[in-house]
């Protein structure tokens, strides 16, 4: 793959915010792909930028784009984009470090180019399955309903504090799915009375958690959906101590754990991610003990897309599924070194946006080729419909 042109720029998310693109030209044609960028982040994500700011790693980018381009890359397997890594990180070493959504984006946009250059469909590029004759199972949506926590704006002071009250469709197709989920979330809408949206495009209000769950309770009932939470509990502890505003209560670990599993009992709940803040392994794996294999226990702060985090959470039993976000490790090869832990040891794999996205679909093709069973996105917005379409069109195009 010969490199014309690599061009970094800045791009605004959802949120507004700057965030890094990279356009590379081949031969075969111009390919893009834009960094998302995390609000609740966990502690140990690689950082997202340079210590010195997101304009450090672009000057930095900036020259390691100029001296990249008329060069030429193999890249026949996923597995060479190694050749690519080396690059990066013998220039991180000598001129200071890019961050993960930059490394991301730049490990991306090769594997993008390279996937056209071997003449294949992106997801269809990183799938190995695929290659030995094997169609790839659709996943099904985690959609962002109903939000609180960091990623809501308070109304009359409150919020819900969790951040996230998700619908979990169980149907056929994907496009089936989603497009029940829309229906779902348009009639939450009318029994929520609500008026505007947060960063994901989840609705607002000024419910308590069990408040907005009685609500999702109806919802998910008329539209035969599974009910899911992300608590974020990270984002509302410290010191050991989880402080609730919604309504003004302080719990303990026990009595966060408790609360927690009661609320799955009474609303059956499918998914429950993040429950406990993002280093008690053992308050996870009591979760998990407690619901056996009913719901998903699933780690997102707590293992960050990180191998290291990801075995200590398996082998210590405290999830049976995982978030993976590639910019919080940001590189798809260790990426790849998850997924396959995740596959051999039967962790259910949840592709997952960040609460400020592009338009950009990659999330999509890294969640069909890697073989996650869930895409977790907003239900409606631009930079959210983008993703889901991408995956329909996946699913068409192997009808
Ligand atoms: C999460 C994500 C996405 P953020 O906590 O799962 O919903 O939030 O991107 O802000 O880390
Ligand atoms: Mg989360």
């Amino acid at each position: 793959m010969f490199i014309r042109e690599l061009v970094p720029s800045f791009v605004k998310n959802s949120r507004g915010e700057r965030t890094v693109q990279i356009m590379l030209v081949t031969y075969e044609g111009r390919f893009k792909v834009s960094a998302p960028s995390g609000k609740s982040k966990g502690k140990h994500e690689v950082p997202s930028y340079n210590s010195k700011g997101i304009d450090r790693s672009m000057k930095l980018l900036r020259v390691f784009c100029r001296r990249l381009e008329n060069r030429n890359f193999m890249i026949r397997k996923i597995d060479d984009l190694k050749k690519v890594v080396e690059v990066v990180r013998r220039f991180e070493t000598r001129y200071g470090r890019f961050g993960g959504n930059v490394t991301y984006a730049i490990e991306s946009v090769f594997l993008k180019g390279a996937a056209a250059d071997n003449n294949k469909e992106f997801w269809e590029f990183i799938n190995d399955e695929v290659n030995n004759g094997k169609k790839p199972k659709m996943p099904m949506p985690v959609g962002n309903c109903i939000g609180g926590g960091l990623h809501s704006k308070v109304i009359d002071g409150k919020r819900p504090d969790f951040q996230e009250f998700l619908l979990i469709p169980k149907e056929k197709t994907f496009s089936r799915a989603a497009t029940v989920n829309l229906r779902a979330y348009e009639y939450a809408r009318k029994l929520l009375k609500a008026r505007s949206r947060n960063d994901e495009g989840a609705w607002r209000t000024n419910k308590t958690n069990e408040e907005v769950l009685d609500v999702l309770k109806t919802v998910a009932k008329k539209y035969k959906l599974r009910i899911g939470l992300d608590i974020a509990a990270s984002t509302f502890y410290d010191k050991g101590y989880y402080n609730y505003k919604n309504k003004s209560l302080v719990r303990d670990k026990v009595d966060q754990a408790d609360y927690v599993e009661r609320l799955i009992k009474k609303y059956k709940i499918f998914y429950v991610e993040d429950g406990m803040q993002e280093e008690d392994f053992s308050g996870y794996k009591e979760l998990l003990n407690v619901v056996k294999k009913g719901t998903l226990i699933v780690g997102d702060d707590l293992t960050t897309t990180n191998l290291k985090l990801v075995r200590r959470a398996v082998n210590g039993e405290a999830i049976n599924a995982m978030i993976v976000k590639p910019n919080q490790i940001g590189s798809i090869i260790e990426v790849r070194d998850v997924v396959n832990f995740c596959k051999k040891n039967k962790i259910v794999m949840i592709f997952s946006h960040r609460s400020g996205e592009t338009m950009d679909d990659t999330l999509a093709d890294y969640c069909v080729g890697f073989g996650g069973q869930f895409l977790k996105t907003g239900i409606f917005g631009r930079e959210r419909l983008i993703k889901l379409r991408r995956v329909m069109m996946i699913e068409k195009s192997l009808r």
